[in-house]
């Protein structure tokens, strides 16, 4: 919570108290309380309090490569064996790793609302590990890979190989995430901004909105008539555009806003 912190974000914005953010935090929470369809879009913000490194952070960078210039199929095809030494380390980082306060906020949130979408745009597998249902995983998920023989997608938690081969047909796998450069799952995609556009309110939490097709989810349901709400450590470039922006972490403030009313 962003203890009386003055916030300028080159937005001119009024120094933030806490007592204003307590007080967006009931507003919040109420409103919260009278809806019945309600998103949540997160981004790499909300797995930090877990101990994952953000993109955009100081743990963006592995052996001085940034993440954005691997999470390519350019990289993969130059060098795959480099691009799954690069999830592979990911993924140990991220095997021990548990669910935060925020992640299970989000869980009780959606017990109690009639139509809960939750858009994600980490590939972590936090939400579903701390219990959440209805989840679009909009850049797909660490832990699956999928066949570039045959186009076979599995579930696999285990230590891979360097090069790790289909069971079935011998061919190479790749991380079945969505890389920059490549399309979004057309489904998951229509899904997420049809909730968006139905939605009365619209959380958008941990997330810089630097990522497209993400990044414009926030704005089309602005446009529908939503109300939209920021948790974020710092303000982004859309932070004056949202009803509500409370600064401070996800892990602190979602405990708050989705306890029990
Ligand atoms: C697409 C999976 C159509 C992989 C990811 C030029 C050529 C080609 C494409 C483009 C182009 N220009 C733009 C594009 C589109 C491109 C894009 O947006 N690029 C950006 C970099 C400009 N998008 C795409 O390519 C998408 N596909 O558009 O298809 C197409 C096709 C061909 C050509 C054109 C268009 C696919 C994008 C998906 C990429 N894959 N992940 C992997 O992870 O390895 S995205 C990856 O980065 C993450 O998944 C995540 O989505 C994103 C990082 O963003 P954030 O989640 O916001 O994280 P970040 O670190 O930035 O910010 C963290 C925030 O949390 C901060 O604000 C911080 O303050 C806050 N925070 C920190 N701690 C806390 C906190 N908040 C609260 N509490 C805390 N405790
Ligand atoms: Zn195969």
């Amino acid at each position: 919570m962003a203890e009386g912190s003055s916030v300028s974000g080159g937005t001119g914005r009024i120094a933030v108290t806490a007592s204003d953010d307590v007080m967006k935090v009931d507003l919040v929470r109420d409103r919260l309380s009278r809806a019945q369809r309600i998103v949540v879009l997160t981004g790499a913000g909300i797995s930090a309090e877990s101990g994952v490194p953000t993109f955009r952070g100081e743990g963006g960078l592995w052996r001085q490569h940034r993440a954005l210039d691997l999470a390519t199929p350019q990289a993969f095809a130059r060098d795959p064996r480099l691009v799954w030494e690069f999830y592979n380390w990911r993924r140990e980082v991220l095997g021990p790793l548990e669910p935060n306060p925020g992640h299970n906020a989000l869980v009780k949130l959606e017990q109690r609302v009639p139509q809960f979408t939750l858009i994600t745009q980490n590939i972590d597998g936090l939400h579903a590990r701390a219990g959440s249902r209805n989840i679009l995983e909009l850049h797909g998920n660490i832990w699956h890979v999928r066949c570039l023989g045959c186009g076979k997608v599995a579930e696999d938690h285990s230590v891979l190989p360097p090069m790790p081969r289909c069971p079935g047909c011998g061919a190479l796998l790749r991380p079945h995430v969505v890389w920059f450069g490549e399309s979004l799952d057309p489904s998951i995609l229509s899904t997420a901004f049809e909730a968006v556009q139905h939605a009365e309110i619209v959380m958008v939490i941990g997330t810089s909105g630097t990522v497209e097709p993400a990044a414009s989810m926030g704005m089309v349901a602005k446009r529908k008539g939503a109300c939209l709400v920021e948790i974020n450590l710092e303000p982004t470039p859309f932070t004056t555009l949202y009803d509500t922006s409370i600064l401070g972490k996800s892990g602190e403030i979602l405990p708050m806003i989705c306890e029990s009313w």
